[in-house]
């Protein structure tokens, strides 16, 4: 018999559930599921921590699955397929955050990040991956450019919505950055806390995958005037970092024209 979609599970966390019945999932009736990119662990009792395949009927196609780049505590029922998954500590933290040690980070899928299909990010894209994670950061941060496990991203930079400026001469709790406009489609303006930034290095633009798509000299092109101007019109839509170093970090989006 022909199967339908398969039931796709990303990027979730199954933690501290407590399920007396059984397993995180069953599948059963000629479905066809998959687990991707998810953490489940610390559930009790153990058999929690499980997926199960059931509902054999002789002569009837049966029910498949496949759990993949996951942590999962306590493996699957016979039948179930598993690739690149471990038992390992997530190491996440009180809020279910991983750390920057944790085997999670990057250990991901990028292929079945889901779809934005509430247009998170208004640029009227709803194919695209979903650009933020529950926490409202970048769904893909870190140098390797790949998605971590889980519901949340680890961010290898600050980005808080406004970070007060911490570097070296900063006016303590001022705002270090202002981007103009944000979101944006065909350039950013950035207006940097002068005099009180340093002018160490570069303002670095970052794309969704951790990589730098534009630098900007601090000491030539900011320190005698405050703003500068970064042409984005060959940018792909997304959620893009303007990293000042020194702790100084804003998201900015880009959008579609
Ligand atoms: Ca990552
Ligand atoms: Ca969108």
């Amino acid at each position: 018999m022909e199967k339908v979609n398969p039931f796709v599970v990303s990027n979730t966390l199954f933690v501290e559930n407590n399920s007396p019945d059984g397993p995180v999932l069953f599948i059963e009736n000629q479905s066809h599921a998959e687990v991707v990119n998810n953490i489940i662990t610390d559930n009790a009792p153990p058999e929690a921590n499980s997926l199960l395949l059931g509902g054999f009927v002789p002569g009837i196609t049966p029910s498949s699955g496949i759990v993949r780049n996951s942590i999962l505590d306590q493996g699957v029922s016979d039948g179930i397929i598993m690739e690149d998954v471990t038992d390992s500590d997530p190491q996440l933290d009180m809020e279910f955050m991983p750390s920057s040690t944790s085997p999670v980070l990057g250990a991901g899928d990028n292929s079945v990040i889901a779809a934005d299909w509430t247009d998170l990010d208004g640029d009227g894209n709803r194919e695209e991956p979903v650009p933020w994670d529950l926490a409202g950061n970048p769904r893909v941060a870190g140098a390797e450019g790949r998605v971590d496990l889980g519901p949340f991203e680890y961010q290898p930079i600050d980005v808080s919505t406004d970070p007060p400026f911490v570097g070296p001469g900063s006016n303590t709790g001022q705002a270090c950055m202002d981007i103009h406009p944000n979101p944006a489609s065909t350039h950013i303006e950035i207006s940097l806390a002068v005099p009180a930034f340093p002018g160490q290095g570069k303002v670095r633009l970052i794309d969704p995958l951790g990589r730098v798509v534009a630098s900007v000299n601090v000491a030539a092109d900011l320190q005698d005037d405050s703003s500068t101007r970064i042409d984005i019109t060959h940018l792909a839509s997304g959620t893009y970092m303007v990293d000042a170093g020194g702790g100084c970090a804003r998201p900015v989006v880009v959008t579609g024209r």
